[in-house]
């Protein structure tokens, strides 16, 4: 008896320790073709023993996570640039393997022209194009790829060709360009259709690999949760609604008449660049504040709160004024779906080296500004790190003891000032007092930058200082 091997490829994290809750199994709804996608790729990747060198672009869409699972290089790109950022990865990195992964919303829709232009430069990337005929992570609206007759929460009568046009097909769109090398359609609803997808997607990795230049598999697959159809009637619904408009197969195949070849990157010292550039760059005076207390250099910040608390701007007034420190600074804000619920959430970082990745996932610093956030973020703090938060609005402790915990009650001191929406400013003060990372003079400069009503700049200064002081006289 054949046996069933229950494992994830290699392709894969082991566990899908990014993802919040589950770390076993994907987000995706039951039936849903991405999930079936994802593996066929990741053991392509596996396969060919490229994952070192792999970078996955995701896209905004349903699979937007796709940086929870694969094990490689990961980017997660605005709506529709995925084509884009890929292009500037393979172009600075030439033996990189780099994979834009897009829905079709994302790549027919808002990012239509950045694929065109893609495709008609051959660029040496893979394209996976998951055509599910509708908007899947924002509840059903009409794609370009939505069929006739289709209905969708945009088209409650179905899509009507005289209104909205019919459905795009993009891989024959891109066939009439002499850019692309390899170009196919599959579908992923039976085992002979899903085979064939598997062997679909090995040729476009084998294109880039040999230096062939632009590839692209047009997946055709399903979103019973966006069509409104029992995933049991999903395959049907394929067969009858999708095959008639896409047909499936090879759209365009130019691999042997090609001959491979391999951009040359040049290698640029910091010093020809700035040569080039004509750039007189002050040389970075690092962490210079009179009040230097400890050990706290090149920290990655976390800052987390409800939107409305000034979380951005908190961060943007750290990273302006580590710009204007000539540190290397990164800002990143997080409120993707969790805007929904009103959190928001910054990353930060400041170093005198370059940063590698923006993001932040065990900060070296954690402020709370709210409860959910200290009880979400607390354990996420490295050890010896430093953990703050407004005791003003947050009554609980963290209970954490290998990490330094500073409560600064933000709001109160704020109030006492006459705005208790300061109370972001108020722990920038505290931080800065605590750390000595730069001087209370390096915000207040640039707090005009950071800070969306000019008039509130003094009130600002004001608290900036008192988060400061707070600090300096416990
Ligand atoms: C700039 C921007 N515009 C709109 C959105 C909202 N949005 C999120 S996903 C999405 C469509 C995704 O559809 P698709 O690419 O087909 O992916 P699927 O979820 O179907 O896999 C849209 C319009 C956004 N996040 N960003
Ligand atoms: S909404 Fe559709 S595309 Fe998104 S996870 Fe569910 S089935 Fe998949
Ligand atoms: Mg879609």
């Amino acid at each position: 008896m054949a046996k069933l091997i229950l494992q994830k490829p290699k392709g894969f994290y082991d566990s899908f320790y990014r993802k919040p809750g589950d770390k076993e199994n994907t987000h995706y709804c039951p039936g849903c073709g991405h999930g079936i996608i994802h593996k066929l790729i990741a053991e392509a990747i596996e396969d060919f023993g490229i994952g070192d060198r792999t970078i996955m672009v995701s896209p905004v869409g349903c699979s937007v996570f796709v940086y929870y699972y694969f094990n490689t290089g990961n980017i997660q790109v605005a709506h529709g640039r995925a084509p884009a950022v890929a292009t500037g990865i393979k172009r600075a990195n030439p033996n990189s393997i780099v994979i834009s992964y897009q829905g079709d919303g994302d790549l027919a829709a808002i990012g239509g022209n950045n694929i065109l232009q893609a495709a008609n430069r051959g660029e040496h990337i893979t394209v996976f194009f998951v055509n599910n005929a509708i908007y899947g992570m924002t509840g059903g609206q009409l794609a370009p790829t939505t069929l006739p007759g289709m209905k969708t929460s945009t088209t409650p009568y179905g899509r009507d060709i005289q209104n909205e046009g019919p459905p795009m097909k993009v891989v024959e769109l891109l066939s009439s360009l002499d850019g692309p090398t390899y170009l196919e359609r599959t579908a992923v609803m039976s085992n002979a259709s899903i085979a064939k997808t598997r062997k679909a997607i090995r040729k476009a990795l084998q294109c880039q690999i040999d230096g062939l230049g632009f590839s692209m598999v047009e997946m055709l697959s399903a979103c019973n949760s966006g069509w409104k159809v029992d995933p049991k009637e999903q395959y049907k619904w394929m067969e009858e609604m999708m095959l008639p408009t896409f047909p499936l197969g090879v759209v365009k195949d130019v691999r042997e008449e090609r001959e491979g070849w391999f951009r040359e990157t040049r290698t640029m010292t910091d010093e020809a660049i700035k040569q080039e550039l004509d750039l007189t760059m002050p040389e970075p005076t690092i962490f210079p504040s009179e009040l230097k207390k400890g050990s706290y250099h090149n920290p990655s910040i976390k800052l987390a709160g409800f939107g409305g608390q000034g979380i951005l701007s908190a961060g943007a007034m750290l990273a302006n004024a580590g710009m204007e420190q000539a540190l290397e600074t990164s800002w990143i804000p997080s409120y993707g779906p969790e805007m929904r619920g009103g959190t928001a959430y910054c990353f930060v970082n400041l170093s005198n080296k370059p940063i590698g990745s923006p993001t932040v996932t065990n900060p070296d610093v954690l402020m709370a500004f709210n409860r959910p956030s200290l009880e979400k973020f607390e354990a996420e703090v490295k050890p010896g790190g430093l953990l703050m938060y407004d005791s003003t609005i947050i009554d609980i402790e963290p209970t954490r003891k290998d990490i330094e915990v500073l409560p600064v009650p933000a709001t109160q001191i704020a109030e006492d000032l006459g705005n208790t929406r300061m109370a972001n400013t108020v722990m920038v003060g505290a931080y800065i007092a605590q750390t000595g990372i730069m001087a209370p003079a390096a915000i207040d400069q640039t707090l005009p930058l950071a800070l969306k009503r000019k008039t509130m700049v003094d009130a600002n200064k004001k608290a900036l200082a008192a988060g400061v002081d707070y600090v300096m006289s416990r």
